[in-house]
């Protein structure tokens, strides 16, 4: 008889961040994790995460909001289903529950995790296969002060440990923003990739002259200058702009990668488990990006080590044009997985053992659960 899906446990595990994270709509000085782990009849048991960022400031669930999705609703449809057909399983959640993509991608990445390892192959392998194993992967200065980014950046090309830099901004006056970045290019640019992350924060008319600046100063990429809900202005940028226009907060699914796409759009997009519903769901919308001509990035929702290696475990299906930012584990003070990942030349390795080849510390993981 096949192994059926017995319980599925759920944490909030608050871990600190390494300095505080500025970007144009928060500053974090903490990451909540919301770990899973999934127990089958047969002992197999599959672990997942999902985060969001600053509470209800990035996205629209809540770490609290998460947590009570999974127990509450997913992990009901699950318990006593048979264990070995992941596409079952995850129609059975769609076909229930609308959106909640942050808690569906903890609950498809648990899935893979015990079907890798009850098949004995890495999530990687279950995904079609790896094209990449080492990973590129860049690391994001946002400390808030131009001279204390530099310094990180020049510790950073020193140490080897990446070779690419995305920079915070939006939350300050364009031309302090501006100023903030040249200084940056200026110190850094000619060792390494420079790009920046807006995060919506401009209108249109602040987009188009900050876009032009930007891309005159040797900017790499321009990820979402403008709102979410004025993808006319950011299919304008990315006609008019030289320098590449990234999407994030505009497309989460395959669903808006297409309707992106239809509107005009060139440049990338940047791929999250997290947006998406899963290591899985998310290929869809890599494939609808490959099918325009869009390029592929693989983003991070600052997850820890468990939601960084599910997603890698899906980029290095991809042919990655700018890399990743997949460096979350390094902005916290401390992991919850019993064997770190290795970030070195500006990449990170991909475990290789079946699931998604990690396993929690217990004890670690006991000592961040929030208590109450
Ligand atoms: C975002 O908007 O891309 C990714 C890297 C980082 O520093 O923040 C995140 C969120
Ligand atoms: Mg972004």
């Amino acid at each position: 008889m096949s192994a059926t899906i017995e319980h599925i446990e759920s944490w909030l595990v608050d871990v600190p961040t390494i300095r505080p994270h500025k970007l144009s709509m928060t500053t974090m000085g903490c990451q909540t994790l919301v770990i899973i782990r999934i127990t089958r009849s047969d002992g197999i048991t599959g672990i997942g995460e999902a985060t969001t960022i600053g509470g209800l400031s990035y996205g629209v669930e809540s770490p609290e909001a998460i947590k009570l999705t999974i127990d509450g609703y997913l992990a009901p449809l699950l318990q006593g289903q048979p264990a070995d057909n992941l596409q079952a399983l995850l129609y059975r959640i769609e076909k229930s529950v609308k959106g909640n993509t942050f808690a569906k991608s903890a609950i498809e990445t648990a899935l893979l995790d015990a079907q890798g390892k009850s098949l004995g192959v890495p999530v990687s392998a279950l995904l079609g296969g790896a094209l990449q194993t080492p990973i590129p992967v860049l690391w994001t200065l946002a400390s808030g002060d131009t001279a204390k980014d530099i310094a990180e950046g020049e510790n950073l090309l020193a140490s080897r440990r990446h070779q690419a830099f995305k920079l915070k901004i939006g939350a300050r006056e364009l031309a302090t923003d501006l100023k903030h970045t040249a200084a940056i290019v200026e110190a850094l640019g000619d060792r390494a990739s420079i790009r920046v992350d807006v995060n919506q924060a401009w209108d249109a008319t602040t987009g188009a002259k900050g876009c032009r600046e930007l891309a005159a100063m040797g900017v790499d990429l321009i990820e979402q200058p403008v709102s979410a809900r004025d993808n006319a202005a950011l299919v304008r940028l990315s006609q008019t702009i030289e320098t590449a226009i990234l999407a994030d907060e505009a497309v989460s699914t395959h669903f808006d990668g297409y309707q992106l796409a239809q509107q005009g759009f060139t440049g990338a997009y940047a791929l999250k488990i997290a947006k998406a519903g899963g290591p899985q769901s998310v290929l869809k919308l890599a494939h609808v990006a490959q099918a325009a001509g869009i390029g592929l990035y693989g983003g991070t929702m600052l997850e820890g080590s468990v939601g960084t290696v599910a997603s890698l475990h899906a980029w290095s299906t991809l042919p990655l044009a700018w890399g990743s930012e997949m460096f979350g584990p390094l902005l916290l003070k401390d992991d919850v997985i019993s064997v770190p990942l290795t970030f070195a030349d500006g990449h990170v390795t991909l475990p290789q053992t079946p699931g998604l080849g990690i396993e929690l510390d217990e004890d670690k993981l006991r000592f961040y659960t929030r208590k109450g």
